[in-house]
């Protein structure tokens, strides 16, 4: 007979988990009991929170659930940061926990790694949190975490089992996949309205956000096919090529883009939910036209917000595909540049481009060494100068390749180990995490984690000394800047004791010099920039 924790991997590997992120402990050895049976790999992380960004970075890569073990109480609560973040960019995630045993919840008998109402602290940042009381009923749950992530808003689900649970004998007949629904499709009525709007429409616009990298291909027919200029979100990048005549930009906190949406005779939004970090700083309502389609696969986000006039609840490639086909696109015509559409959208781009903030040249002469020397790398940020600075401008060369922390939920930390999980679910593909010296301090100790799994991660480290968004953000509000010019340690000696390779290049060219070597290498590089090397300044 196995016990439920053996049957557990089980039906992980059954609905394709290959890989998991976790830190055992003596409540969750049985979860690990049952992985040698499987192909399942365990990576183990130094921190809880590196683990769920570790998923986290994994999931976007691949568009796949990423999957953590933890254990009950401190586990649980250092992971709950990477659950916020996932959660706030909608991005699938299976956490499984242990908790004390059935006979012990709730009586705050000081057990070990007691944490009262446990599930209560992790339902705010997870599409369901449920506690498995009944060995028998696993397929159920797990089918029910499988099923949002194959067909509702992608989202963290969470199990907590209970530890006389995880080792109980269950009968394997039982233990078996269950048939997933697939993802919804959009009401004919709707689809009809839709092209209706869209094919009368003179002067359509496209919002683009992260839901439609599901339906990237159907996305960028659509809107050579409606000639119509494109805003998109951070995760919405890559969806258009690099250098497309239709991309009229990003954050829609610049006038000439809100002035573009509000000019527009039709607007279709796609798998986006106006979050505020994509109007960051300077929040100003939009105005949509009165034809204002939106297609999300979340009801309750049509509503919201800026509610739409024609709602189209969908999986946005299902979604797309029917209104292509109603249209009749059927392949990609040649994006033209001299198009009404092209014209348009390069007019947005040239009058949002005089309106960056002058540091965004640096951060783009920065990123156009990473281009040549790793065209096709993917870019995982944390939240600091060099991620705002590319969230404007950086061109990805395919969706899911540019993907950071400064939006939604915003946290710190993320870069490095969202980072490992990137290059696991991509290997042979460059990747190049860009972190503030802040930012890296909060997560260091999964450089540890990821010299253990051999993944080759470029980890390009801007150091400005200090909390340098916040210090400009106080000086801008004639606020004495306090907390923020922080002691940072030597990064290379830190980054050479975990046993990465490390380097400081003193121009641009060593720089890709430097990019290209790390990228061979199968232990990671810290490539560290400081803000005031004299080679920036030229
Ligand atoms: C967990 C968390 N704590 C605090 C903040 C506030 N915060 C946002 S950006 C930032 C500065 C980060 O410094 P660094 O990583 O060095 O990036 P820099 O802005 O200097 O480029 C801080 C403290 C946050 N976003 N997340
Ligand atoms: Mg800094």
């Amino acid at each position: 007979m196995a016990t439920c924790g053996e049957m557990l991997v089980q039906l992980l590997e059954a609905y394709g988990v290959k890989l998991v992120f976790g830190i055992p402990g003596v409540h969750t050895v049985e979860l690990y009991r049952g992985l040698p049976k499987t192909r399942i790999r365990h990576v183990t992380a130094r921190h809880e929170q590196g683990a769920g960004f570790m998923a986290d970075g994994y999931a976007r890569v691949t568009g796949k659930p990423g999957v953590c073990f933890v254990i009950t109480g401190p586990g649980m609560t250092n992971i709950l940061t990477a659950m916020g973040q996932a959660y706030g960019d909608s991005v699938p995630m299976l956490v499984i926990s242990s908790v004390n045993r059935r006979d012990q919840l709730g009586m705050g008998d000081g057990r070990l790694h007691e944490l009262p109402n446990q599930r209560n602290v992790v339902a705010g940042v997870a599409a369901f949190s449920h506690t498995l009381l009944l060995a028998d009923q696993l397929p159920q749950v797990l089918a029910r975490a499988f099923a949002v992530f194959a067909s509702a808003r992608p989202r963290p689900v969470h199990i907590e089992i209970p530890i006389d649970v995880i080792a109980e004998p269950v009968d394997p007949t039982i233990m078996t996949v269950r048939s997933l629904p697939s993802a919804p499709a959009a009401a004919p009525e709707a689809i009809r309205s839709a092209v209706a709007w869209l094919g009368a429409a003179k002067k359509p616009l496209v919002i683009l956000g992260g839901g439609a990298a599901a339906g990237a291909a159907e996305a960028l027919a659509l809107v050579e096919y409606l000639d119509a200029p494109v805003v998109h979100t951070v995760n919405a990048k890559g969806i258009l090529p690099p250098g497309h005549p239709l991309r009229a930009g990003e954050n829609m906190a610049f006038r000439p883009v809100r002035e573009a949406i509000g000019q527009a005779d039709a607007v279709l939004a796609v798998g986006t939910e106006f979050g505020e970090t994509e109007m960051y700083p300077d929040p100003e309502p939009l105005v949509f036209p009165d034809k204002f389609i939106r297609i999300d696969i979340d009801p309750e986000q049509l509503v919201r917000g800026y509610p739409a006039s024609l709602p189209i609840m969908a999986n946005a490639r299902l979604a797309l595909a029917e209104i292509n086909l109603a249209l009749g696109v059927t392949k990609k015509s040649a994006p033209r540049s001299d198009s009404p559409g092209a014209k348009r959208a390069a007019k947005i781009r040239a009058a949002t481009a005089k309106l960056w903030r002058p540091a965004v040249a640096v951060h783009r002469r920065i990123a156009e060494v990473i281009q040549k020397s790793l065209p096709d790398a993917i870019l995982v940020g944390d939240s600091a100068e060099p991620v705002y600075a590319l969230n404007l401008c950086f061109e990805p060369s395919r969706p899911r390749s540019f993907f950071n922390s400064s939006t939604g939920y915003g946290t710190l930390g993320y870069g490095v180990p969202a980072g490992i999980g990137a290059k696991l679910a991509a290997p042979d593909r460059p990747v190049v995490v860009l972190v503030g010296d802040g930012g890296i301090q909060f997560t260091i100790g999964e450089l540890a984690a990821a010299v253990e799994a051999k993944v080759g991660l470029i980890v390009l480290l801007w150091n400005n000394d200090g909390y340098g968004e916040i210090k400009t953000y106080m000086l801008d509000r004639q606020i004495a800047p306090i907390g923020v010019d922080i002691f940072t340690p030597d990064f290379l000696a830190i980054a050479r004791g975990f046993g990465c390779q490390a380097t400081r290049p003193e121009s641009f060219e060593k720089l890709g010099q430097e990019l290209t070597a790390a990228n061979a290498r199968s232990v990671p590089t810290v490539i560290e920039i400081r803000a005031d090397a004299s080679f920036l300044m030229n």
